[in-house]
């Protein structure tokens, strides 16, 4: 199998491959890892980057004094190992005092207290030189629809995140904001609980443009949407800012489990997305290959780098296979076959004004329905060609 170098962009959340296993109904089967010991194994096994919560690696309450410690020795493990910070994110849901949320809690002392928190995070990734701060609001939302002004709730997470990347813009770091939608867990029911959510979001903040989102697989397909066609609808809007990949069994609780070993066909097109693009628009996905998994709670020590490696691997192996798959003669006759190119097409001619539409008889009058209505796409045999290049019988 492929082997994963620093040119592939693979990065790792500290929380993933640190995960100490911790569960609703178990306590921990791990030992925490020592921070620069793990940050160093990461590396080894071919990672370019890694990102972190502030309390992945600052514990909550630390005294100024400890986190400049924490600070130092991470900086330093960074420039040895010559990996890349490329985005941070803030813990705004595992504290008692995020409860009700960080910036739509009901209590406005929380929220203030909540975008404090966020703000000195921001200076922090500026600082460590990421490119991406993630905003997954996990405690934003309700159990009940009586328990909140569902009304103010948007104007208050509006406020809180202009209210962030307004401070970014005046403090002229070189960062965007990814917004990281969910539909539930930990609360019943998320604010911005789909990629369509968070774009629609998105559209009415005075600071947009420096706003975009961080999609994951599980949590699209938790909601049953298609986690390719939500990168997809991104992209066309110019707001995928980053990438959660991890796998799931469609409508269940967030399993986060390895890169492809969910829904595997849908994540053949997902890497196939990634690094063919569009046939209209050829071209590799720019941003870090970023994994938001979690080693099963079976794994220990070992388990817990092989289900890493496991990640890039299979990232790996997906496209060989999708750029195989694209190169293929009989691929691409069946691509044309189907007509997809033609779908490049505007509909309208060069100039065609809706009255010239109006005017061609052979658009409407004269055109034969039934005809059209018989054509054969052929997107099975295409499909079939994609499992045969998937399962390496191509
Ligand atoms: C939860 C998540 C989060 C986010 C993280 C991003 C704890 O389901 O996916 O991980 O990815 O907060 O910054
Ligand atoms: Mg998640
Ligand atoms: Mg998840
Ligand atoms: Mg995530």
């Amino acid at each position: 199998a492929p082997i994963p170098t620093r040119d592939d962009k693979f990065s790792f959340g500290l929380w993933t491959t640190g995960w100490e296993a911790r569960d609703q109904f178990g306590l921990a089967t791990r030992p925490p890892l020592q921070l620069s010991a793990h940050i160093r194994r990461l590396a080894e096994m071919g990672a370019w980057g890694f990102t972190f919560h502030d309390n992945d690696v600052v514990p909550f309450d630390a005294t100024p004094q400890e986190r400049q410690q924490i600070i130092d020795e991470l900086t330093k493990v960074t420039e040895e190992t010559g990996l890349v910070i490329e985005m941070i994110t803030t813990d705004t849901f595992a504290h008692p005092v995020f409860k009700d949320g960080a910036f739509t809690s009901n209590d406005r002392s929380v929220r203030r207290f909540g975008l404090r928190k966020v703000l000195a995070n921001v200076d922090l990734a500026a600082e460590l030189g990421a490119t991406t701060f993630v905003m997954w609001g996990g405690r934003e939302g309700s159990e009940y629809d009586g328990s909140k002004d569902l009304l103010a709730a948007h104007q208050r997470y509006a406020e809180g995140i202009d209210t962030v990347a307004g401070y970014i813009k005046d403090k002229g770091y070189d960062l965007r904001i990814g917004l990281e939608p969910k539909p539930n867990e930990p609360r019943g029911n998320i604010f911005l609980p789909t990629v369509g959510h968070a774009l629609a979001f998105i559209e009415k903040l005075e600071h947009g443009e420096i706003v975009g989102i961080n999609p994951e697989t599980g949590h699209e397909q938790m909601a049953t949407l298609n986690y390719t066609h939500g990168l997809a609808q991104a992209l066309w809007a110019d707001k995928l800012f980053h990438i959660d990949l991890n796998g799931q069994h469609g409508p269940m609780y967030d399993q986060d489990l390895v890169f492809g070993h969910g829904d595997l066909i849908s994540a053949f097109f997902t890497v196939d997305l990634l690094e063919n693009g569009f046939p209209s628009k050829p071209g590799a996905y720019e941003g870090a290959r970023h994994f938001d998994f979690k080693p099963s709670r079976t794994e220990h020590e070992k388990g817990q780098y092989d289900s890493a490696y496991a990640n890039m691997e299979m990232y790996l192996m997906l496209k060989e296979r999708a750029v195989a798959f694209r190169q293929d003669p009989e691929v691409q006759e069946a691509l044309a076959y189907s007509g997809i190119e033609e779908l490049a097409q505007p509909t309208l001619g060069e100039g065609e004004s809706v009255e010239d539409l109006l005017a061609d008889r052979s658009t409407y009058e004269d055109f034969d329905v039934d005809a059209a209505g018989a054509r054969n796409y052929g997107f099975v045999r295409l499909n079939q060609l994609a499992m045969q290049h998937l399962l390496g019988f191509r």
